[in-house]
């Protein structure tokens, strides 16, 4: 895969020369390439911004170096229409599942705003050479957008075939199957007064994936009921069926329900 960012900052993606997306690039298997937005400026001051029209707090990212920079960068590729993700706190929530999606790209780009963020005929005008996703992390604020590709770029990266050292690493985490992931242990058996739950002492297969998938359940329902509503409860076993209930959730029509006033 080959993925290119521009930035205000290009210094503030260095952490992807680390850890297991460094290793990717000295594989080999991702082609990742940074680029100075001021690199296409072409003013004594190498300017960027300039104030909002209409009025308003904070400054506004001029439309020119954007367009150079990311004509320089579509003119490059070889894939038909690459994805262009604009990270933005009014973008598309970004998910396991559109990691899944972006993984199976030729090229990506990422476009890294800053300020009160890129002028928007720049966002138009892109759709002519790319297929324009802006993207926002979750409900929340940042300074720009470096911090946010550094975390797409991971969640992408991770999945790109050869980059995890374990594919089955892959299978069991948390998202993957739509409920958070199990609590984990490692030795000692006792810590400080704490024992492991015995069951995954007990050398039983069976009873251990049973106790953790339902340790799932208690976790999601706990920590995030709302990835439940999208939970398929069709065909679950009994003992299944039978922690929902303690948790307040009956099946109906394949879906868990909140029972109402329920505990
Ligand atoms: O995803 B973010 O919170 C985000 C914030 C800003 C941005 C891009 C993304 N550009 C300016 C602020």
């Amino acid at each position: 895969m080959r993925i290119d960012v521009v930035s205000i900052f290009p210094e503030y993606l260095a952490p992807l020369e680390l850890s297991l997306i460094g290793k990717a690039r000295q594989d080999g298997l991702l082609d990742l390439a940074v680029h100075d937005l001021r690199g296409f400026t072409s003013d004594r001051h190498r300017t960027v911004d300039d104030t909002p029209y209409g009025g308003g707090a904070g400054m506004v990212m001029k439309a020119e170096p954007w367009a150079l920079a990311l004509e320089s960068i579509a003119g490059e590729g070889t894939a038909a229409k690459p994805v262009l993700i604009v990270p933005s706190p009014a973008g598309e929530r970004f998910t396991q599942a559109i990691a899944h999606q972006l993984a199976e790209e030729e090229q990506l780009v990422f476009a890294c705003g800053r300020y009160e963020g890129i002028d928007e005929r720049v966002i138009d005008w892109a759709r002519e050479h790319f297929r324009v996703r802006p993207m926002s992390l979750g409900d929340y604020v940042l300074n720009g957008g470096e911090v946010a590709v550094l975390a797409m770029v991971e969640a992408v990266g991770r999945l790109l075939p050869g980059v995890v050292g374990n594919p089955e690493s892959l299978v069991e985490e948390s998202h993957s199957d739509g409920l958070l992931e199990y609590p984990v242990y490692t030795k000692p058996s006792e810590w400080r007064g704490r024992e492991v739950p015995p069951v995954l002492l007990s050398g039983n297969h069976g009873k251990i994936a049973q106790w953790r998938r339902h340790e799932q359940f208690r976790r999601t329902a706990d920590r995030r009921p709302d990835l439940l509503s999208d939970f398929d409860a069709s065909n679950l076993p009994r003992a299944d069926r039978e922690v929902f209930a303690e948790l307040g959730y009956d099946v109906v029509d394949g879906r868990l329900m909140r029972r109402e006033g329920g505990t």
